[in-house]
């Protein structure tokens, strides 16, 4: 317990964790199941290529969203891509600049120009009537972004699309598990795209996948990611390699055996979060709708400067200095990264909200590595920081804000 400001590690305070507590931390299913598994795999010597780990998981993932089709895939990323050729998208997609920067790569990598709208502060995902106004004769396609496994605005994206002709698809990276209005995240629009990487709390080890019920479609994406095959010695279409291999299917099989294991301690940890930092003045923690099915991966606090006095990144500092390795996803924005910031550098003007939440979101580590006695812990220093907060400020300019305590993270 920090009772005095020397006690902070940031002042030279023992650290309150002895080993650093991760945003993203792998959750890992039956150890046992999974070593079975890898032991068939070898037996069968079938590592990859449409293996029958890889068609079992499908299956199992079509099953849960409630769709016809899962087409798995090595990543997220790649998942993104080749839904993108294979819908046929052009000249400009719109989509938020609050995300992961994979969601605009995923466009830019094919020459086709992200045009980044600002988000609802509300939900913090597609701000539909910014959205309207972004639409152009060259606009082929929208991509939302269920942020932090938070729904979209789906029906009104749904109809602007419907609107304007245009294709809609989803990265549902952050939103594998979670419903909207009772449906399962995966059933919307032409296509959703979620990744299986280690740091989603399902992960198979890398992974993505894109589910559609569009049979068509399906049949296009599964041609392309396997370089256009179609039988032996045929290729009908351009591809690429973007197949899953078995290793990951079968992690990924062990690991929707816990899935429901996963949840449930993502929300408990969510609801612990939530008790301890409820009466902390300037801090409010981003909502889950627990009615809804939910996979509440993502702890996110969001800090009203005026009231907190310290900053988000200062408060940053001190959990870092704390072994606390918070996140500030997903700072400074994509329109605020190369080659974007470059192609447009006003493009911050037209993106106010995005411009203002990028600097006072912070995310915290949850899943199964993380007990809530850490929780505790950790929500007390950021009280403590606080309470303590005019002298804290005063204090921590005497110290480099511009060391970087973990690699990449620099105050700004
Ligand atoms: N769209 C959205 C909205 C996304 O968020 C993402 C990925 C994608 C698309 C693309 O999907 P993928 O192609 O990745 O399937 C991480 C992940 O690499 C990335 O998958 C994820 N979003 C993004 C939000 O976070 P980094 O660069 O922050 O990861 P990194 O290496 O710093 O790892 C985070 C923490 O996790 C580390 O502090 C340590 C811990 N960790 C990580 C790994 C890999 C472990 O403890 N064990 C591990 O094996 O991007």
């Amino acid at each position: 317990m920090k009772t005095r400001l020397d006690d902070l590690a940031v002042f030279g305070g023992l650290p309150e964790f002895q080993e650093k507590l991760h945003v993203g931390r792998p959750n890992i299913g039956n150890r046992e199941r999974l070593l079975d598994r890898v032991n068939l795999m070898l037996d069968r010597k079938w590592l990859t290529n449409n293996g029958p780990f890889v068609q079992e998981f499908e299956r199992r993932v079509a099953d849960l969203v409630g769709v016809k089709h899962c087409i798995a895939m090595c990543n997220g990323t790649v998942a993104l891509e080749i839904a993108i050729r294979a819908l046929d998208l052009k000249g400009e997609v719109i989509l938020p600049s609050l995300t992961f920067i994979a969601s605009a790569h995923a466009l830019q990598w094919q020459e086709i120009t992200p045009v980044f709208c600002d988000v609802d502060p509300e939900t913090y995902t597609l701000d539909t009537l910014c959205l309207e106004r972004m639409i152009t004769p060259r606009t082929t396609g929208i991509i939302g972004v269920h942020l932090w496994g938070r729904p979209c605005q789906i029906e009104a994206l749904e109809g602007i699309a419907s609107k304007h002709g245009l294709k809609l698809m989803f990265d549902a990276a952050h939103g594998f598990g979670g419903s909207y209005k009772g449906k399962m995240i995966g059933g919307f629009g032409n296509a959703e795209v979620f990744s299986f990487h280690a740091t989603k709390f399902f992960n198979t080890t890398e992974g993505g996948a894109v589910v559609t019920n569009d049979d068509e479609l399906a049949t296009k994406i599964r041609l392309m990611k396997n370089f256009g095959f179609y039988g032996m010695d045929n290729v009908i279409y351009i591809g690429t390699n973007g197949k899953m291999n078995e290793f990951s299917a079968l992690m990924g099989l062990t690991n929707l055996e816990s899935l429901e294991h996963f949840v449930k301690i993502n929300k408990t940890n969510y609801l612990c979060y939530s008790d301890e930092l409820k009466a902390v003045p300037g801090i409010k923690l981003i909502h889950h709708d627990l009615r809804e099915k939910c996979n509440c991966q993502y702890i996110v606090l969001e800090f009203d400067e005026s009231l907190t006095i310290l900053s988000r990144d200062e408060i940053a500092h001190i959990l870092h200095a704390e072994n606390v390795l918070a996140r500030r996803y997903f700072y400074p924005g994509c329109h605020r990264m190369e080659p974007y910031k470059s192609y447009f550098p006003h493009s911050g003007l037209v993106l106010p909200e995005t411009e203002k939440i990028v600097k006072k979101v912070l995310s915290l580590p949850t899943g199964t590595a993380i007990e809530p006695q850490d929780i505790k812990k950790i929500c007390h220093i950021i009280s403590f920081a606080i309470q303590n907060a005019s002298d804290i400020k005063g204090k921590l300019t005497e110290y480099d804000l511009k060391r970087e305590l973990i690699p990449g993270f620099r105050m700004t």
